[in-house]
């Protein structure tokens, strides 16, 4: 059994899917607790989360996820800071509306993005990280309510349709998230 150190129902629906529901998130083993993300990039947020499940649980493999969507002509923003883009604390819808404001004010209608996964393991054979990512466009309006997040304003490469719009299962195949995860699977089929 994995535990998967988010609180993010997105990220858990999404990993659990991933390995085939092999997976609990740490909030169903323990009371849930703040944990302070405050390093510098995607996978030194990722090893805090899972270094901080790990203390509490030594005797399980620990996956974490940080993640967050950067939109370059905006000079690389939310980037590390999506969850928190709006305010500390910011609704997915608050992050959502920020971002498709923001573009307003650039006067931006499409502009290239990419999503980064980056996924940490903490185990009894140490702290390993992977990333993933997807590339495709950001557009200053929400369309479809599927996926999470900033999905319903991210066209992804090769499709004419947002991620609100289209299939978990499209997504799925895909995603900077899956793409991590199945490097990740590498390092678990070693470990386990
Ligand atoms: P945990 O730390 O508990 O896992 P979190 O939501 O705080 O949950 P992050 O700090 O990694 O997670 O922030 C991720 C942000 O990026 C959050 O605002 C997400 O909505 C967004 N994001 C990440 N992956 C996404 C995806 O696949 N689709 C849409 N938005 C995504």
């Amino acid at each position: 059994m994995i535990v998967l150190a988010s609180s993010n129902k997105g990220k858990i629906a999404e990993i659990k899917k991933f390995f085939n529901q092999d997976v609990v998130a740490f909030s169903e083993l323990m009371e849930p607790f703040e944990i302070e993300e405050n390093g510098e990039s995607f996978a030194q947020n990722a090893i805090i989360k899972a270094e901080a499940i790990y203390k509490k649980l030594p005797n399980h493999i620990i996956i974490a996820d940080d993640s967050g969507i950067s939109v370059p002509a905006l000079g690389g923003i939310p980037g590390i800071y999506s969850a928190r883009y709006a305010k500390e604390g910011a609704s997915d819808k608050e992050n959502l509306n920020k971002l498709i404001n923001t573009l307003k004010e650039h006067n931006i209608q499409q502009t290239p993005a990419f999503y980064t996964s980056a996924i940490a393991i903490a185990s009894k054979y140490g702290i390993f990280h992977v990333h993933g990512f997807m590339y495709g466009n950001v557009i200053a309006q929400a369309r479809g309510n599927k996926g999470f997040g900033y999905d319903p304003m991210f066209v992804p490469d090769g499709f004419d349709k947002t991620l609100g719009e289209l299939d978990f299962e499209v997504k799925q195949s895909f995603s900077h998230r899956t793409k991590a995860l199945k490097l990740a699977k590498y390092i678990l089929d070693v470990i386990k």
